[in-house]
């Protein structure tokens, strides 16, 4: 199906839309629960590379009762080892395109977030989560494991530990546990999530280009090096951020009494 406003042909597993600088993409496949076959995890990659240069944010969500049961286990066909390497591989390049794609990406949750459907969300940068969700890695009773990313994104969220006990004793998480773990960063009522995650993306796209560039691309791979050369890249990062002219005129509305101040949490 072609997202006629984005001239991408996208599988009929997903749909998109854009609202202003805001580009949609929502998991439209409710009758198999959003499972992630490859037509979507490739759609996802077609999505997230093919952005139009005046979008600023996109917001991920998912139709029906669930986010996402994870991988299609109905493709999950006689693999050998090197088959295998290849499926996940396709899974982390088209996820990759996500963490680190040409914008920030805003995933809002609820229902299943399961296996491959964790490892989804996980590769975008800011959480909603309604009260419905649940969280789960049922990898570890169906004698497979993770692909998706999740053994190097998911203890960064959670740590080892709690990742461990998902996949050893198949143990699931609620929405509020997973907001207290940092799964998510924000928790609304069930149906308030998209409107809490389009007022997130407004906000997100309201920043410069070379910040939301800074935070999504330049933070994480500070935070996965040695201290001394983070030092190095944030002085480097920061002094590029400072000299960009709409920086310069952000600071001089500020001191001009022109730019909101900051404010207490609602
Ligand atoms: C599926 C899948 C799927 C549902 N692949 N078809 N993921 C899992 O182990 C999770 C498996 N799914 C579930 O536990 C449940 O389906 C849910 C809790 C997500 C939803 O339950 P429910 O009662 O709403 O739906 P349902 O009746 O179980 O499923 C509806 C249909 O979706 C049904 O098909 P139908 O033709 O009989 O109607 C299900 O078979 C189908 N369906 N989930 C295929 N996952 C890169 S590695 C990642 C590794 C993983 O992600 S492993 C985790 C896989």
């Amino acid at each position: 199906m072609a997202a006629e406003q984005f001239k991408m042909t996208l599988p009929a597993s997903l749909k998109a839309e854009r609202r202003g600088k805001v580009a949609i993409v929502t998991l439209a496949r409710p009758q198999k629960r959003n499972a992630l076959d490859d037509a979507t995890i490739l759609g996802l990659e077609t999505f997230f590379t093919s952005l139009p240069d005046d979008i600023a944010v996109a917001l991920l969500h998912g139709d029906g009762e669930h986010f996402s049961a994870g991988l299609d286990l109905g493709e999950l066909q006689e693999r050998d080892i090197t088959q295998g390497i290849a499926h996940s591989s396709l899974w982390h390049r088209a996820f990759d395109k996500i963490q680190f794609g040409k914008v920030p990406v805003v995933c809002v949750l609820h229902g299943a977030v399961v296996g491959g459907g964790l490892e989804l969300a996980a590769a975008t940068h800011v959480r909603v989560a309604e009260r419905s969700t649940y969280y789960g890695l049922p990898e570890g009773s169906r004698g497979i494991y993770v692909g998706g990313g999740g053994s190097v994104r998911l203890p960064r969220l959670i740590g080892v530990a709690r990742m461990m006990d998902m996949m050893l004793t198949g143990r699931t998480y609620s929405a509020e546990d997973g907001q207290a773990m940092g799964l998510s960063t924000y928790l609304t009522e069930p149906g308030e999530g998209l409107a809490k995650g389009l007022a997130l993306a407004e906000r997100i796209a309201g920043n410069t280009a070379l910040t939301n560039f800074a935070v999504t691309h330049v933070l994480p791979r500070i935070a996965d090096v040695d201290p001394s050369s983070g030092y190095a890249v944030e002085a480097l990062m920061s002094s590029i951020a400072q000299a960009d002219a709409e920086a310069k005129s952000r600071l001089a509305d500020f001191l001009q009494g022109r730019a909101n101040k900051v404010t207490r949490p609602e």
